[in-house]
């Protein structure tokens, strides 16, 4: 009886607090001041100030918007295939989708994190998670493109994850799920949970020069929901901060039966400690299989390599190492200010937000001020470890950014709104409206040391009636708030790609300088390229076909090709000669189930083609490239199986015999 008491109560405050209409904002009309639309304007022809990298949550995908103007430049493909690209249908793409359970077309990815250099934003890549099937990727600034994609193994829902340390050395990889270890029998029953799930958090490396990622070590945890995370930094750095919820081990309702408990935890790593351990060989070799998958500007192709172990660190067994800090009411976001010294947590079902310090916690640990244990980890005493709490700022706070002077600003799901508040005497200072339901928000550099106290931007999950509808689906929405002045002011919405999940920006100066042109012909180490017309050419091999094309305004070469026969299995390689910025070239032809091309000037990419009868195949540029693209097409003539048509293909040579117009 008093269990289902319980059960009730939690679920009508639960109700209240997910309530949507209750706590929508009023006057949304005239949230807007005056000169507003000045701030947001950048003139035609004119740069943004800043970019705005913007996760696209169930998208898989990244999308760059400038800022103010929130115009959007570009959809970078990462986890799922991208018909403007081409991206996971060529073949040189596709083995980055690869994953230990196959090609995987589309994923889920919820987080970006710049890369940082003295924790400062560097511009030279940025980290994004895979949030379904568990991987980290990277995308290198220079190109807009993904360049590698790793496989977190053990793990399942990365959700708190990619957050890096301040000169990168680190991109982390916090389990949503807990689950039995991959080298476990998984065969179990659910209501095992307590018995045989356990959670995990991965440390990656990142080298320095070529940015390439490797599981460093990953730390073995009790089976609970690790959800966000955040570098120390100053006199924090060498530590790493993750929130954590479901200390109940629930394993069904979690929305009532992972509240149960008033205090979920922050986990505290050492993570220079867990170096040494690491070096002083105390890992476990933990036998797993996860892809690595990495993209060649040289070769313009991608490979995919199974790794098959990863070395394990049990976080209860090692001392100091891990500590679990009490937060209340299930938490979110964890979010480090720019001094290092305050860890802000924040509970998704809470009144207030604790604020802790990094000098107590160590005070705590070194006095062994605890409370008790969790899974055999220290749990240290919440009053030991608090710096104070914002009492009463909203309902419902999510995530933290700071404006480097000495400000924060929180997100509040529930109440729809950011509150700014002072981090040193916990005063809420100003509260600004969004619409509605704003999940994260970003300040430029906003989780940096040196924040770019411009913007604020709130990315919303809900948008109702702020845009011409839709049909069912609406658009997900960001707006934009100049916070230059003591008052936040509200100065754009602008709609976003998919589910703008967390988002980061850095100043355009870091980026546009090293934005790369075109690729040079003469370093395109391709397989299958062609560095010239005169190197083109159609070759058989059993029923494999590979046609070594060349695309350049504004013909195909070969644009005329016969001998192909049904079940053969055709490549097409199309390496674009152009050697200017902006020219690229598209290829399609007539009936190909697989996919298109979209292939950058200097580059060669490949195109896979079954033809399944007989027929004349059109094919042809998609990419409007000159004022003769429309002539920049070529045929395909496909023969019976057994035909004895022989191959051939040329340009410009295959005419009509000189009697063939006398009928
Ligand atoms: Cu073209």
């Amino acid at each position: 009886m008093k269990i289902i008491k319980t059960g009730l109560a939690v679920t009508v405050a639960l109700a209240t607090l997910l309530g949507f209409d209750s706590c929508k904002p009023k006057n949304a009309a005239s949230a807007v001041s005056g000169d507003a639309a000045a701030k947001a304007y950048v003139a035609p022809g004119k740069y943004d100030e800043f970019y705005n990298f913007v996760s696209g949550g169930f998208s898989g995908q990244l999308a760059v918007y400038g800022l103010p103007s929130g115009r959007l430049f570009r959809t970078i493909p990462i986890y799922s295939q991208d018909p403007e690209s081409g991206w996971g249908y060529s073949e040189e793409t596709k083995p980055m989708l690869n994953t230990s359970h196959g090609y995987i077309p589309w994923d889920d990815s919820h987080h970006a994190e710049l890369s940082q250099t003295n924790g400062e934003i560097d511009g030279r890549w940025i980290f994004v998670n895979g949030n379904n099937t568990p991987r980290v990727a990277r995308v290198n600034l220079s190109t807009f493109r993904t360049d590698e994609i790793l496989e977190v193994p053990n793990s399942a829902g990365n959700h708190s994850s990619p957050f890096i340390t301040s000169n990168t050395e680190y991109v982390v990889a916090g389990t949503r799920f807990s689950i039995p270890m991959d080298n476990a029998n998984g065969d179990v029953p659910i209501n095992t949970y307590k018995q045989n799930f356990k959670g995990t958090v991965s440390f990656i490396s990142v080298d320095k020069t070529t940015g390439n990622m490797k599981i460093a070590f990953q730390i073995l945890l009790p089976g609970i929901d690790f959800d966000l995370a955040h570098a120390g930094k100053g006199p924090s750095e060498g530590w790493f901060f993750f929130s954590c919820y479901n200390s109940e081990q629930a394993n069904t309702l979690l929305e009532v039966n992972a509240s149960q408990k008033d205090k979920d935890f922050i986990l505290a790593v050492n993570w220079k400690k867990a170096e040494e351990y690491l070096a002083q060989g105390k890992a476990q070799k933990v036998t797993t299989k996860y892809a690595h998958n990495i993209y060649s500007e040289k070769t313009h192709s991608a490979t995919s390599t199974i790794e098959t172990e990863v070395n394990m660190l049990d976080a209860k067994s090692l001392e100091g190492m891990c500590y679990f800090i009490p937060c209340p009411k299930s938490p979110h976001g964890c979010d480090v200010d720019p001094t290092g010294e305050y860890i802000v947590g924040s509970g998704k079902l809470a009144a207030l937000i604790p604020v802790f310090s990094f000098q107590k916690l160590q005070t705590a640990i070194n006095n062994k001020d605890f409370e008790g244990n969790y899974g055999g980890i220290p749990v240290v005493k919440y009053q030991s470890a608090l710096y104070g709490e914002v009492p009463k700022p909203g309902l419902g706070p999510l995530h933290t950014e700071f404006d480097g002077k000495g400000n924060a600003y929180t997100s509040f799901f529930v109440s729809s709104e950011i509150v700014k508040w002072n981090v040193k005497d916990l005063k809420v200072l100003d509260r600004a409206p969004t619409y509605y339901s704003i999940g994260h928000l970003c300040v430029p550099g906003g989780d940096s040391k040196k924040p770019n106290a411009k913007y604020v931007i709130a990315y919303n999950k809900i948008t109702k009636d702020r845009y011409l509808p839709t049909g069912p689906e609406l658009t997900q929405s960001a707006q934009l708030f100049d916070i230059s002045g003591d008052k936040m002011q509200l100065i754009l919405d602008f709609p976003t790609v998919g589910e703008p999940h967390y988002a980061q920006a850095c100043p355009a100066d870091l980026i546009k300088k090293n934005s790369v042109k075109f690729f040079k012909i003469e370093d395109n180490a391709n397989t299958y390229v062609s560095k010239g017309e005169g190197e083109t050419k159609v070759v058989r091999t059993g029923k494999r076909v590979d046609v070594y094309m060349t695309v350049i305004r504004s013909h195909i070469t070969p644009d005329n090709i016969e001998g192909i026969k049904v079940d053969d299995e055709v490549y097409f390689h199309v390496t674009n000669l152009e050697q200017d910025w902006d020219i690229p070239h598209g290829f399609a032809i007539k009936g190909n189930n697989n996919g298109e091309l979209l292939v950058m000037p200097g580059e060669t990419q490949s195109v896979k083609w079954l033809p399944a009868k007989t027929g004349i195949y059109p094919m042809y540029c998609t990419d409007f490239c000159s004022a003769l693209h429309q002539e920049m097409q070529g045929y395909v003539r496909v023969s019976a199986a057994g035909s004895n048509v022989p191959l051939l293909f040329s340009t410009g040579k295959n005419l009509p015999p000189a009697d063939s117009t006398a009928k």
